[in-house]
């Protein structure tokens, strides 16, 4: 097994201030974006990927300027934490920055190849989750669902709520995930989905 190097790379909220990353031979690397509402986990669940524990800062103050973080694993993959949304408590100024800035970067960042949409696996899905799923699709990119925090549900209620989940956004074919950092739930298959991913967006471009 190679052991994960993971880096924080840099914070930025205008697409000239993304990074352009690059492995070894020079190439591009592919991104995968991590979205989803505030306390998610979308924090946690790159931290778990990453095999690290506080490279990814959770649960951060609601109310902040609201930016993308960009990482990179194992020189191989980048990732960018795109700021959460549905927090009751934030400022309609703050709330007013984040439809732009996920839009900005979904229509700009063509190095995004893949976005894990997370969802907690005890809610269904908002107005903004749905929204959201449409400025996806909209973009083209491949969507994972994430549906997080499993540890807290039994098996009926895993059963119903991915269903009800998953009907929500009424679209065939939508791949999803259970998953739970806390007990190390998903993980395997979550990385080996995002590899597959990666994979079939590589072998479209190369026709
Ligand atoms: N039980 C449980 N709690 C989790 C899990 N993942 C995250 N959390 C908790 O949910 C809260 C929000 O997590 P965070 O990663 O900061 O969410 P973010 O706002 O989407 O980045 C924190 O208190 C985490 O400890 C999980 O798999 N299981
Ligand atoms: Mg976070």
């Amino acid at each position: 097994m190679i052991k994960t190097k993971a880096q924080f790379i840099k914070t930025a909220v205008q697409p000239k201030d993304y990074p352009v990353l690059r492995d070894e031979s020079g190439n591009i690397l592919p991104e995968v974006a991590v979205v989803g509402r505030s306390n998610v986990g979308k924090s946690t669940l790159l931290n778990h990927l990453f095999n690290a524990k506080n490279l990814v800062k959770t649960s951060s103050t609601p109310g902040k300027t609201q930016a993308v973080n960009f990482f990179t694993l194992n020189d191989e993959v980048a990732f960018a934490d795109l700021p959460g949304y549905g927090y009751a408590e934030v400022p309609d100024s703050v709330k007013k920055q984040w439809g732009p800035l996920i839009r900005t970067y979904l229509e700009k960042r063509e190095t995004l190849k893949l976005i894990l949409f997370l969802l907690d696996i005890r809610r269904k899905p908002n107005e903004d989750d749905l929204k959201f799923m449409e400025w996806a699709l909209h973009s083209k990119k491949a969507v994972i669902l994430v549906l997080t925090k499993v540890d807290k549900v039994n098996q009926t209620e895993k059963k119903t709520n991915t269903k009800q989940i998953v009907d929500a956004f009424n679209l065939e074919n939508l791949h999803y995930v259970l998953y739970s950092a806390l007990k190390n739930i998903g993980n395997k298959e979550l990385m080996h989905h995002i590899q597959q991913a990666l994979k079939d967006e590589q072998e479209q471009e190369d026709g």
